[in-house]
């Protein structure tokens, strides 16, 4: 089955998404997510100028061999925008290899490992009380796992909280928005929030929380200790993860379930990490990581060390990674948890799909390939406007992780 063309769609229905289509001499199309946040136009270029070329005339039941084609065959290994691309030719040729035999994806991968996939939500709130209020709606709608987020006395903006009252979105239209952030305020608040939480609705149901790569290791090492007595299910990005010797300060102080991994781009990010038995969950994606084929290879590393799965889910990973990550979740022996951030409607309906949500679990469906579509019409409604993820600043005006 030969690759007659493909074509990148950049689009902005609520949110900017990148979509690679591959179109085949037997009709079948299959398509991949290639959206790396705010350097969206990055991956459409190594895509539309260096790769669909390599791509026209090549088999498309060929999946590994392409993988490391563009890998190895770049020169240049790995990072975001390499690894985005090729995620998403992988993902395109998962699907039409699905398509072709007529099958859910997951078939193709070894079958079902269960019945669901248990989805954490995101429950936020710019108080105590109205994170709190979140949380209950959460619990009413099915969820077994939530994450909580929460704002901060003291300081205006936290991650993860919604401005304004709206749904909670990362990036912002036009340049980078600047906000101030102060570490001492936040490990004071969080176990109060937490304890609230535990108080509130008891035991019986996990939860989560994003540190968003603003520590240091022993702060890192001080919030996850001071979180013990709330059973979190993780603790996720404590530190920054360039330096990985960090994440030993934090497992000699603390039994909190470390995650990380959802700025990983390659199975050398996590090495390391998962053969020191230094993580319990790898948050790498199918978008970020090189594809279903790298991502499957990633797992299989983790499950040796007794590392699970925890894949990456925001909403600027669009919902073809999500119908990818779904099958790939239904699949993995060593499954975790599925982020899930509901999309915008307007989203949905540029890329309608098979996947569903009941009562705290998400199955992709059983349409053959991975059941997620692009209506490029309505797409080309919603033309590309430039935004960006904030940036974050000390009080006195230092740059810091964001
Ligand atoms: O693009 C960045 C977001 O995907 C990230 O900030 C979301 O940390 C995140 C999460 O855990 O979903
Ligand atoms: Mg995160």
């Amino acid at each position: 089955m030969k690759i007659v063309d493909a074509k990148v769609i950049v689009c902005c229905p609520g949110r900017n998404f990148v979509t690679l289509k591959i179109l085949t001499d037997q009709g079948l199309h299959g398509i991949g997510d290639a959206t790396l946040n705010g350097r969206e136009l990055a991956v459409a270029s190594y895509l539309e100028d260096h790769v669909v070329p390599c791509l026209i005339g090549r088999d498309a039941h060929q999946i590994e061999d392409m993988w490391q084609y563009l890998y190895r065959g770049a020169y240049w290994r790995r990072g975001p925008v390499t690894m985005a691309a090729i995620a998403a030719v992988d993902t395109a040729l998962w699907d039409i290899k699905a398509k072709a035999a007529g099958l859910p994806l997951y078939q193709l991968l070894g079958g079902k490992s269960r019945t669901g996939v248990m989805v954490y939500c995101h429950a936020n709130g710019r108080d105590l009380e109205e994170t709190l209020d979140s949380v209950a709606r959460h619990r009413e709608m099915g969820y077994k796992a939530i994450r909580a987020q929460s704002g901060i006395p003291g300081l205006d903006a936290a991650y993860g909280v919604p401005k304004g009252g709206k749904f909670y979105e990362p990036a912002t239209k036009g340049l980078p928005e600047e906000y101030v952030w102060a570490t001492e305020p936040y490990l004071e608040f969080a176990p109060k929030l937490f304890e609230a939480i535990r108080v509130r609705f008891g035991m019986d149901f996990h939860l989560l929380h994003d540190a968003h790569h603003r520590l240091t290791p022993i702060e890192a090492a001080r919030l996850c200790k001071s979180l013990e007595p709330y059973r979190l299910f993780w603790v996720e990005d404590p530190v920054p993860a360039e330096n990985q010797d960090a994440f030993r300060i934090i497992r000699q102080h603390t039994v909190t379930p470390i995650a990380i991994g959802e700025v990983f781009s390659s199975i050398w990010d996590c090495k390391e990490l998962i053969e020191n038995h230094l993580i319990d969950y790898i948050r790498a994606s199918v978008v970020h990581a090189g594809g279903i084929t790298h991502l499957r290879r990633i797992a299989d590393l983790a499950s040796l060390y007794h590392v699970k799965t925890g894949c990456h889910g925001a909403t600027d990973l669009s919902p073809v990674c999500m119908g990818a990550a779904l099958h790939f979740d239904i699949w993995v022996p060593n499954f975790g948890v599925q982020e899930h951030m509901p999309h915008l409607e307007v989203s949905e309906s540029v890329f309608p799909h098979a996947y569903s949500f009941e009562n705290g679990y998400m199955t992709p469906g059983d349409v053959p390939g991975h059941g997620v579509d692009i209506d490029e019409a309505l797409a080309a409604k919603y033309p590309y406007e430039r935004a960006y993820l904030p940036v974050n600043r000390k009080r006195d005006g230092t740059l810091c992780d964001w």
